[in-house]
């Protein structure tokens, strides 16, 4: 059963007759496969995002549920946002999608396919997925896949790149080994410096760098960090990176290399296209500079800021007056934990402490939730304030980069009592 096999190009054509034979399959009532996504006449062909060219149509790709596409070659694919209030673990079949080349492996042999480990290592090592279940210890952890561009499209002025919503990201239950064992068990070097990961997908074009991603020797030591082969119990779908992908929680995504074939262990820095010059950040602890100033110093994206989201309530919409009204939401940050969240109905005037839910650790989203009662003829500027465990907060000006990551400022929800 470990075979699986999704048609074999992820490409616009396909994406196309597949979205063509859901619709034959809403015309014919529903057929029994699609009948209970697909349900009715009224499910919304598209979703748009409230900035310029925000309009995305929802596609199902192989194993997804329909989601809203930005490109469909390489496949990049956003979560609904409804999606985060159903559930604290966002499904496999709704995850987000990012690749950055075309060529992406669609069907992996097992019996062929092997993750190798070397470089400045004693023992080079060479894995099949069995063995690596099988001789490691297997673990697992809640974690938020976040892409550094996630909200980008809400920049102003807008920046270039993907122009996603708030659905670029995911929370998983994580399973399988720690990176750090299998490098205890290769050995490495005393002179080793970084480590770069990298997948099976390949640039169309021999110009195009491979996606490749580094990050120093100390970092990857860290227990939490790992080479998962299941998602929420399940194995990853092709997409997000079947059959193994690495996990570094509290990172962003970038780093998180998918369809993870290759780990090698460097002696210097890695000075490859994707470390070098793209996935880079102003160099100051705002990571942020004034638009249109020059960009001067900068680092590789690492960790992720501290955000919040009000998840039951959407922008523009209207709430019952007289009666208690839960909110509901996320927080996350780049794993000290959520100590707090605050929330405030008229627009960051006044704040009051929600309570939040359960804790499934610290890489997590965290649940949160608070109430208030509408008055009539109100309109209300809903906001969320997280605070993790070492004092840092969501920002209250946006943070402007030239690429767009970063993002957390505290986000309104308008809504008016009737
Ligand atoms: N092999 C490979 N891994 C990759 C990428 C890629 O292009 N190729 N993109 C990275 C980026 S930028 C993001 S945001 C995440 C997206 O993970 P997901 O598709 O599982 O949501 O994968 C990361 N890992
Ligand atoms: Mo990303």
């Amino acid at each position: 059963m470990e075979n699986k096999q999704i048609p074999n190009h992820v490409n616009d054509s396909n994406a196309l007759t597949r979205r063509g034979f859901l619709k034959a399959g809403i015309m014919l009532g529903g057929s029994a496969i699609f009948g209970t996504r697909i349900g009715s006449a009224e499910t919304p062909s598209a979703i748009t995002l409230p900035f310029d060219r925000g309009r995305r149509p929802l596609i199902a790709f192989p194993q997804k549920r329909p989601l809203m596409v930005m490109t469909t070659r390489p496949p990049q694919l956003e979560t609904p946002f409804h999606v985060f209030n159903e559930s604290i673990f966002t499904p496999n079949d709704a995850f987000f999608v990012r690749w950055h080349l075309a060529n992406i492996p669609t069907h992996i042999d097992l019996n062929e396919f092997r993750l190798t480990i070397r470089g400045q290592v004693k023992t080079k090592l060479t894995l099949s997925l069995d063995t690596l279940k099988n001789d490691f210890e297997p673990v697992e952890m809640a974690a938020v896949c976040q892409c550094g561009g996630n909200s980008r499209g809400f920049f102003e002025p807008r920046v270039p790149g993907g122009q996603w919503g708030h659905g670029a990201m995911g929370n998983a239950k994580w399973t399988g080994v720690r990176l750090k064992d299998l490098l205890e068990k290769a050995g490495v070097k005393d002179d080793a410096v970084q480590v770069r990961f990298d997948g099976l997908d390949k640039a169309v074009a021999d110009v195009t760098p491979d996606f490749r991603k580094s990050l120093n020797v100390e970092e990857v030591l860290r227990q939490e960090v790992m080479v998962a082969y299941a998602m929420n119990g399940e194995p990853l779908p092709y997409l997000n990176g079947y059959p193994l992908r690495l996990v570094i929680p509290g990172w962003y995504a970038s780093y998180w290399i998918k369809a993870l074939n290759d780990i090698e262990v460097l002696n210097a820095i890695d000075q490859d296209f994707w470390m070098k010059q793209a996935y880079r950040l102003p160099a100051d602890p705002c990571g942020c500079i004034e638009p249109g100033q020059k960009l001067r110093a900068t680092v590789p994206i690492n960790k992720m800021t501290v955000r919040s989201f009000i998840t039951n309530v959407q922008d523009n919409a209207t709430v019952k007056s007289g009666h208690p009204v839960t909110l509901k939401g996320i927080a996350f940050d780049q794993g000290y934990g959520i100590d707090q969240v605050l929330f405030s109905i008229n627009g960051g005037k006044q704040w009051q402490q929600s309570t939040l839910g359960e804790d499934y650790g610290n890489f997590s989203f965290r649940p949160w939730e608070a109430r208030f009662t509408p008055i009539a003829g109100t309109t209300y500027h809903l906001q969320c304030l997280a605070i993790n465990r070492i004092g840092e907060s969501q920002r209250w000006n946006a943070r402007w980069n030239p690429s767009g990551y970063l993002r957390n400022v505290i986000e309104t929800v308008s809504v008016k009592a009737v």
